[in-house]
């Protein structure tokens, strides 16, 4: 189980008191309030809300932030925490991930005090609900290729385009809408849209095979008129997005392993259950090969994730380019971990019953989304090389 993966990588030995604790207090909270349920919301298509209230007085809404309300948790905490909610669901920690890194985190570090002081202690606090919206219809990796554009008419910014594929939009309070003033990626500028302001529509995505318990919408903004003060002024271009993303990126990073390390739970348990030849599947050789094999690669990839979390804390922030590794690599190994998991069960792994299935229709989309393996290669390829192959 769990223990044995960590008593093989000894991460806690690496880990203040502090970490230790705020790590069994979420692993606690996964454990007894969502796991019960992880299977049925994932086959409604529903997002648990009624644990929003739970999540926030947990201290994990914009966990990383200091002041106005936030815990201000260290990099390491915070990706600790995002580890244990991703052990329930990918689902989970994609809502917190949104809330926190790429929605609080836009107001924090872009925001003005007012706006600061408006949002952050209500998000906090589970009372209002972010997204973020950058990806459109024709534009996801090449975000620099959005169409949504924003024109100042009198006291107010009016804005028109099509947000796709936003986690939490369906419900959300407030979406940071990402916009072009003109028609440069210089000009990319960010927008506080409120639910309610005429314009803006945010309709649910159905029939996702993945991310089942995250509700994703589109923003559809037809002539919303957004008044100037929700502009977020503090920084323009492609770069102020893409600083929100390396903070989820990182937190992915992390978050992957917690699903890469229920799979392999549920690998150990079912096969030291499972009987064929007369004997526990766990006792073949080629049955370890693979429970080895995965076990490998989740404590690399947890000792690569504290290394750039303790690099982190150090410095304050990290290179894109060793963001972009660590997402590659963890999101990598855990999907690899899900498949050779659902394997290990037999026609069984198909079942929600077992947590692999699911876990692996999941990680598909982290696979893709923050940036794909195949953009985070180029990222990762442009660093070494100074050659730019996009
Ligand atoms: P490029 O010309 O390279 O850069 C434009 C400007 O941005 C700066 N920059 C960065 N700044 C901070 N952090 C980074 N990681 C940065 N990468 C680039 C760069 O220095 C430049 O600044 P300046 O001042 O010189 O203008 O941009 P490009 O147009 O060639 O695009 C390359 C790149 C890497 C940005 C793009 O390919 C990329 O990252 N694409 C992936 C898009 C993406 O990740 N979208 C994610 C949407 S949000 C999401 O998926 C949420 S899922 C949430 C959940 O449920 O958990
Ligand atoms: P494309 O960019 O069209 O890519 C298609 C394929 O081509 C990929 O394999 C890609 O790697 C490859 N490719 C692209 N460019 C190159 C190249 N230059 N060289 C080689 N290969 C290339 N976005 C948000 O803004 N906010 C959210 O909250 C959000 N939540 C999401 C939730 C879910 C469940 C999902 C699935 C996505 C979400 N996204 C969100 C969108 C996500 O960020 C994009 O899907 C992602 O950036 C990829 O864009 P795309 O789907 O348009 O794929």
């Amino acid at each position: 189980m769990a223990e044995s993966l960590e008593s093989l990588s000894a991460l806690g030995t690496c880990l203040s008191e502090q970490e230790v604790l705020i790590q069994q207090g979420v692993r606690r909270f996964v454990r007894e309030r969502y796991l019960p349920r992880a299977a049925q919301l994932f086959e409604a298509e529903q997002f648990p809300r009624d644990l929003i209230a739970e999540l926030a007085a947990l201290g994990l809404l914009g966990a990383s932030i200091q002041g106005h309300g936030c815990a201000g948790m260290s990099p390491v905490e915070y990706g600790l925490i995002l580890q244990e909610l991703e052990y329930g669901d990918s689902g989970l920690r994609s809502f917190v991930s949104v809330q926190g890194s790429l929605a609080m985190f836009a107001i924090a570090a872009f925001g003005d005090e007012a706006q600061k002081e408006r949002f952050l202690p209500r998000m906090a606090r589970g009372e209002c609900i972010g997204c973020f919206g950058l990806t459109e219809p024709d534009s996801g990796s090449d975000p620099g290729s959005m169409k949504t554009r924003a024109r100042r008419d009198g006291s107010d910014y009016v804005l028109s385009g099509t947000k796709m594929w936003i986690t939490n939009a369906p419900f959300a309070d407030v979406a940071v809408v990402w916009a072009k003033l003109d028609d440069s990626a210089e000009s990319v500028t960010g927008f506080l849209v409120e639910r309610g302001m005429k314009g803006f529509e945010t309709p649910k995505i159905h029939g996702k095979m993945s991310l089942r318990a995250s509700e994703t919408g589109e923003i559809v903004l037809d002539e919303c008129r957004v008044p100037a003060e929700n502009l977020l002024a503090r920084k323009r271009g492609l770069g102020a997005p893409l600083r929100c993303l390396n903070e989820a990126r990182f937190g992915i990073a992390w978050g992957a392993l917690g699903a890469a390390k229920a799979c392999f739970d549920s690998a150990l348990s079912y096969t030291g259950e499972r009987i064929q030849f007369g004997k526990p599947l766990s006792s073949k050789q080629l049955v370890q090969a693979e429970l080895v094999h995965m076990a490998s690669e989740i404590v690399k990839g947890d000792l690569l994730a504290l290394h750039y979390g303790r690099l982190k804390e150090k410095n304050g922030k990290l290179l894109p380019e060793q963001v972009s590794l660590c997402k590659r690599n963890n999101v990598a190994v855990a999907l690899d971990c899900a498949r050779r998991s659902r394997a290990l069960h037999g026609a069984n792994g198909i079942l929600l019953e077992y947590p692999a299935i699911r876990h692996q229709l999941n990680l598909e989309s982290v696979y893709t989304y923050e940036g794909t393996h195949e953009i985070h290669t180029l990222v990762l390829g442009k660093a070494l090389t100074k050659q730019n192959a996009f």
